[in-house]
């Protein structure tokens, strides 16, 4: 009878313990495989068992790999606030065997490339190897997304903080995923641009396109000529006071970008969209008498004087200190919508400007407009409108970013009942905006032609950074995981699920997003705010 009882008392305790354990683990996974990651990996691996962050726990790199130590020290900025647990970077000739994570150069993993990596978790450790300090910076992305939501709040939280085990094989599709900016519209401070270059990085995008001019305004400084930022900066659309970027301004987000991996792109619209300039500088209009500002939301109505050699002196000196100012590769010239730029002065314009970018050390990107002109191989196209000048850019030889309007536009409504947004190009809901395939959408351009994904956000509508986030989000994870996701791997059905485990993340993140009905949005109330 005792044993009977105390055995059933046994039964009972353990009992209690198992549901007291599973209430504490319900929001992080248990495997490793069904953890909801975005965007998806190449390959995960579970195992039994799971890693918990502890407050002994240590973040190591080796005294072999000192270049590690930024991507280290962002590691331990991400979790201390909500762990509470002061972590610090240590460097040691030595490998740990218990309670660290671990950060690694390897180059013995076959397929990482530049930005792929491994993360092998076991109840030991957290070993994260990569080719780069680029690789390990994108796998952070992913711990983060492995640890509970409230790993991303600022306030200290209670854990505990455990990653399932197992190993996840992880690296990109294609080279260049990115997001594009309009600050051009409306303005946005350099805090605004630093969140939206946090929101792209935590999705593991690489680029942030910025697009610099158009017709209403100037909001870049160019020490050659100041009349832009005096005059070309002082406005937006709907009259507001604009705005622009000092150099030195302009240097900081260029290194908060390069910190988080991601190359900022910039562009200066032309011939077209270019009433800032004309109204700034009177010798770039024919009869050297300035335009005046412009605060609507009209396009097509302005151009450069293509055949003034005067414009072509400002071009020069303008590239040189956008060049000066960019570490990365590429120059955007724009090239869209020159709709009162006659064709026979559109097409050497673009081909005097490409060789100009390319006499400043960079590549040239344009619109697909761009494509009517004959592009270097060097050169990318952006396509966004119509398909044959995207094909024919391919037939030149040149790569393909993909940006087409009606899929990937992200300053279109959802909805015709959503208030901010255009719709020129239709509505992209969720769902829309996540189901097509970069390397199918158009015949005759397949893979190889692609360089990457970018999703645009133009400004006319949006006025702050909440404003922003309600387009971005939830659109934004969704072509992200197109970039970087093969095709054959993603399907909308297994998709929405994973995005809809975001909620928590955002809601603790303070992202201000549509609910959109498509996505099964799961929040829990176990995160104290
Ligand atoms: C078309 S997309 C434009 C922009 C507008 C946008 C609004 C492109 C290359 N040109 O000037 O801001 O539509 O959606």
């Amino acid at each position: 009878m005792k044993t009977t009882l105390s055995g059933f008392t046994a039964i009972l305790k353990s009992l209690f313990l198992m549901l007291a354990f599973s209430a504490a683990t319900t929001t992080m996974a248990t495997d490793l495989a069904k953890s909801a990651l975005i965007p998806k990996p190449v390959s995960v691996k579970s195992a039994a068992g799971f890693f918990e962050i502890k407050s002994s726990t240590v973040i190591q790199i080796s005294d072999q790999h000192p270049e590690l130590v930024p991507v280290a020290q962002y590691l331990a900025n991400q979790l201390n606030p909500a762990t509470g647990y002061n972590f610090s970077v240590k460097v040691s000739a030595e490998a740990p065997v218990a309670d660290a994570i671990l950060l690694e150069i390897t180059d013995t993993i076959g397929k990482l490339g530049q930005e792929g990596y491994q993360l092998h978790i076991t109840k030991e450790m957290a070993r994260i190897s990569a080719n780069t300090p680029e690789g390990i910076f994108r796998a952070i992305q992913t711990v983060r997304q492995l640890l509970p939501a409230s790993i991303e709040s600022n306030k200290q939280q209670k854990g505990p903080w455990n990653m399932a085990a197992g190993t996840i094989t992880d690296y990109p599709s294609y080279t260049y995923r990115g997001a594009m900016l309009d600050v051009a519209r409306h303005f946005f401070g350099v805090e605004d641009v630093k969140r939206f270059i946090d929101l792209i990085a935590m999705y593991k995008m690489n680029v942030l396109h910025l697009h610099l001019a158009d017709d209403q305004g100037w909001r870049i400084e160019i020490k050659s000529w100041p009349a832009l930022t005096e005059i070309g900066s002082t406005t937006q659309v709907g009259g507001g006071k604009g705005g622009y970027y000092t150099q030195e301004e302009y240097k900081g987000l260029v290194q908060y970008a390069a910190d988080r991996f991601i190359t900022i792109v910039p562009e200066i619209d032309m011939p077209g969209h270019t009433n800032a300039a004309l109204a700034s500088i009177p010798e770039l209009n024919p009869d050297n008498i300035p335009t005046k500002l412009y605060t609507g939301m009209k396009v097509g109505f302005s151009t450069l004087q293509t055949n003034k050699e005067f414009t072509y002196q400002f071009l020069n000196d303008l590239f040189r200190e956008l060049a000066a100012l960019t570490p990365g590769p590429y120059l955007h010239v724009g090239g869209d919508e020159s709709h009162v730029t006659k064709k026979e002065d559109y097409i050497p314009f673009i081909e005097r400007v490409q060789e100009i970018v390319n006499a400043n050390g960079k590549q040239m990107i344009g619109w697909d407009e761009t494509t009517q002109s004959a592009l270097k191989p060097s050169s990318v196209a952006q396509y966004w409108s119509k398909a044959e000048n995207a094909t024919r850019g391919v037939e030149k030889g040149v790569k393909i970013i993909m940006s087409p309007a009606a899929k990937a536009y992200l300053d279109m409504k959802y909805h015709p009942k959503t208030k901010l947004g255009l719709h020129w190009a239709g509505y992209i809901e969720v769902d829309a905006g996540y189901k097509w395939d970069p390397a199918t959408l158009v015949p005759g351009i397949k893979k190889e032609n692609i360089l990457g994904i970018e999703a645009p956000l133009w400004s006319e509508t949006v006025t702050n950074i909440r404003e922003i986030e309600s387009l971005l989000f939830p659109r934004l994870p969704g072509y992200a995981e197109i970039g970087w996701t093969t095709g054959s791997q993603r399907s909308w059905e297994e998709y929405k699920h994973r995005l809809g485990e975001q909620a928590e993340r955002f809601k603790i993140m303070g992202i201000n997003y549509y609910p959109s009905v498509k996505v099964p949005w799961k929040t829990t109330k176990q995160v104290q705010h």
